[in-house]
């Protein structure tokens, strides 16, 4: 270690704390102390970049002491057991109003138990949800905080100065306390879920649904790239498509094995939304689909099941087919605004329950660049929820509704030709259902009520006055109130 005092540290020097490292150093008037359990990752990464005018640390003690106070740092480690060994360290080492961040891919409720704990010692902890993976680390992530008001003052500006930059303005901005940050960052993840699915259908539709080879497709996607479906996303999709295998010479996604992973943060989306009571149903079709890809022993005993006899492309000209594609496109849109009206659903849901005021204009806007669903399209969300912050549902807003209305018809060809061309198409179709759920004028629900009041006395309420009421089911059936 030198004498120099950093104003900022880093604990975990794997490839992404390697690279927030580096982002921080590259920023006026920084100085960016690092630590890592192995040393020899310090001594790489500190060897690598002389530039970055490190002050390398070997122990927790050393760490502290080369920060000026409030100390401040970011722990970029192994999300989990690695995180808490960390913290327990960081905290024997720190005074009260030093700051804590965790930078990695937390599950809140740790957040919210960490934050407490560490809170009781006069640390402030902060659980910060940084997304674009080590690219965004390195030039600018998204960055979504929770933590203390009093933490945010100190590390706003350091934040600020790291992030991404959308339109001018910084892709960061305070969550809401404790876990909120953490909260946010996950359903960015799930979003991110059923975003990629929706994509991954339109393509198998096109190419199952027109026989155009992946590269056509890759000029589909590039030229949707330049409307209203805008994205990276889209954009890499083109590029994916694109790639030929160099050892075989076939498209690259056909010699790719199609079992998709996952690390977790699809399903503690769906989990938090089943306990919340809010339906994310394309973010829970997107993470079911990973799920089902990656059973390989029940998809082959599954093989022999018989399918819909007629190729989908038969007899289909260039105009039927150009129709198709282009219905593909505006269901695509419909139910990406579906996906993303359930994922804003969710952050609204969570932030009622953890008494968060979560500004969810803000988080649209924090995501217009340097995280995975970074595109034009939040630029929508953000002035949907700048005409009525208290938005009841993002996808009844004008801007969406409109776009519902102009696309629905396409929506529903597509379900159709997916439907009996026996292609899955399961977060295009759960997302019509859930359309056509929230603006039925009646729903089976009332049979449902019916079914618990018959076999549970479960009561049900009534659409013409007030109260509860059973019926004698088993008895005469007259009615009572409950
Ligand atoms: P990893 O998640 O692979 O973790 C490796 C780091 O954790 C190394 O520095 C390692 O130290 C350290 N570590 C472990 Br493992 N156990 C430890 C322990 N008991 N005590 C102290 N340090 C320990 O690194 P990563 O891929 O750079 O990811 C860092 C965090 O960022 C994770 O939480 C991850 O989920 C998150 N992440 C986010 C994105 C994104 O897009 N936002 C992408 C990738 C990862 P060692 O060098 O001594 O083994």
């Amino acid at each position: 270690m030198t004498g120099t005092a950093a104003n900022i540290g880093v604990v975990g020097l794997a490839v992404m704390g390697a690279n927030l490292a580096r982002n921080l150093a590259s920023r006026e008037g920084n100085t960016v102390a690092v630590l890592n359990r192995s040393p020899e990752r310090t001594e790489r990464l500190v060897a690598e970049h002389p530039e970055a005018g490190f002050v390398a640390t070997f122990s927790a003690e050393e760490f502290a002491a080369s920060l000026s106070r409030p100390r401040t740092a970011i722990i970029m480690v192994q999300a989990g057991a690695a995180t808490d060994a960390v913290i327990d360290d960081l905290v024997r080492v720190f005074e009260p109003g030093d700051i804590i961040v965790d930078g990695g891919n937390a599950f809140f409720p740790d957040t919210i138990r960490r934050e407490r704990a560490v809170r009781e010692t006069g640390i402030n902890f902060v659980g910060a949800g940084i997304s674009g993976g080590e690219e965004g680390a390195l030039n600018g992530p998204s960055i979504m905080p929770g933590g203390s008001e009093e933490a945010w003052r100190t590390l706003g500006p350091i934040l600020r100065s790291i992030a991404a930059v959308a339109d001018g303005e910084p892709c960061v901005t305070h969550i809401g306390h404790d876990g909120a940050g953490h909260f946010v960052k996950m359903v960015h993840n799930g979003i991110e879920y059923a975003d990629m699915q929706l994509i991954a259908e339109a393509y198998d539709l096109i190419r199952r649904g027109t026989g155009k080879s992946p590269a056509e497709i890759a000029d589909i996607f590039a030229e949707w790239n330049r409307g209203e479906l805008e994205s990276y996303l889209i954009e890499i999709t083109a590029e994916v498509l694109r790639q030929v295998d160099a050892a075989t010479g076939r498209p690259l996604v056909d010699v790719i094995l199609d079992q998709a992973g996952a690390k977790g943060t699809g399903a503690w989306t769906v989990q938090t939304a089943l306990a919340l009571g809010v339906p994310v149903s394309g973010i829970a079709e997107a993470t079911f689909a990973r799920s089902l890809s990656s059973h390989p022993e029940q998809r082959a005993a599954a093989a022999a099941l018989p399918g819909p006899v007629a190729p989908v492309s038969a007899g289909a000209d260039a105009a039927e087919t150009a129709a198709f594609i282009e219905d593909v496109r505006q269901a695509l849109y419909a139910s990406k605004i579906v996906a993303y009206s359930q994922g804003f659903d969710e952050i609204r849901a969570g932030a009622a329950e953890h008494d968060w005021s979560i500004d969810l204009g803000a988080v649209a806007k924090i995501w217009r660049a340097g995280c995975i669903i970074r595109a034009q399209f939040l630029n929508r969300i953000a002035e949907a929820y700048a005409a009525e912050a208290e938005l009841p549902l993002l996808m009844s807003a004008p801007y969406f509704a409109d776009a519902l209305v102009r696309g629905q018809e396409a929506w529903r060809r597509v379900v159709v030709r997916a439907t009996v061309s026996g292609i899955p198409a399961p977060a295009f179709s759960s997302s019509l259902a859930y359309y056509d759920g929230l603006r039925a004028e009646r729903l089976p629900a009332a049979l449902v009520q019916g079914q618990r009041d018959f076999f549970g006395a479960h009561t049900y309420r009534r659409v013409d006055r007030p109260g509860s009421f059973h019926t004698l089911w088993s008895g005469d059936r007259s009615e009572v109130e409950a």
